[in-house]
């Protein structure tokens, strides 16, 4: 979790799934403290949604799986979570605002799920052409060196 920590902060991102970095755990990192503000880690071990409110919200979501693609994303504003934290101790709380947004989002990651997926076909076919064509440009760049090297 530790590791999992410096890897989200240099993205920089705000949560992170053990999945994301290749380990299929049931672990999730997060920190919403705002630039400026004290770090504020948060640990989730085998987190589950205990309930979700009928009401939804709209957020602007970002992925560090998926780079550069930002969508409105419209998921439940609260939901009640239990959780086993760094400690071991088990907690229960209700998220909302951001809390509520990120969680669910790192929630899914746990099950395969991006947050493209909460999207209508047009919008995620319009990002994953936006994700081959940059990987398309990723793999045609050549460094400084291999281009002195052509002929
Ligand atoms: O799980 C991830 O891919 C991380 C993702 C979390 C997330 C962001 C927005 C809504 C829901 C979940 C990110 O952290 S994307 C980067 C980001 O949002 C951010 C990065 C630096 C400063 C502030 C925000
Ligand atoms: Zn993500």
């Amino acid at each position: 979790m530790d590791d999992m920590l410096e890897t989200m902060y240099a993205a920089p991102g705000i949560g992170l799934a053990a999945i994301q970095i290749g380990e299929p755990l049931r672990i999730i990192v997060m920190d919403l403290a705002r630039e400026g503000e004290k770090p504020a880690p948060r640990y989730f071990v085998n987190p589950e949604i205990l309930t979700r409110a009928a009401e939804t919200q709209p957020y602007e979501e970002g992925c560090l799986s998926v780079p550069d693609i930002y969508e409105e994303v419209q998921r439940p504003d609260k939901v009640r979570l239990r959780y086993m934290n760094y400690q071991g101790e088990t907690i229960e709380e209700d998220c909302d605002g951001l809390y509520a947004v990120c969680i669910q989002h790192e929630m899914d990651h746990l099950e395969g799920i991006l947050f493209i997926d909460h999207l209508s076909r047009l919008k995620r076919e319009k990002a994953l052409n936006k994700l081959k064509k940059a990987k398309k440009l990723a793999e045609e760049e050549v460094t400084p060196a291999q281009k002195s090297h052509r002929i």
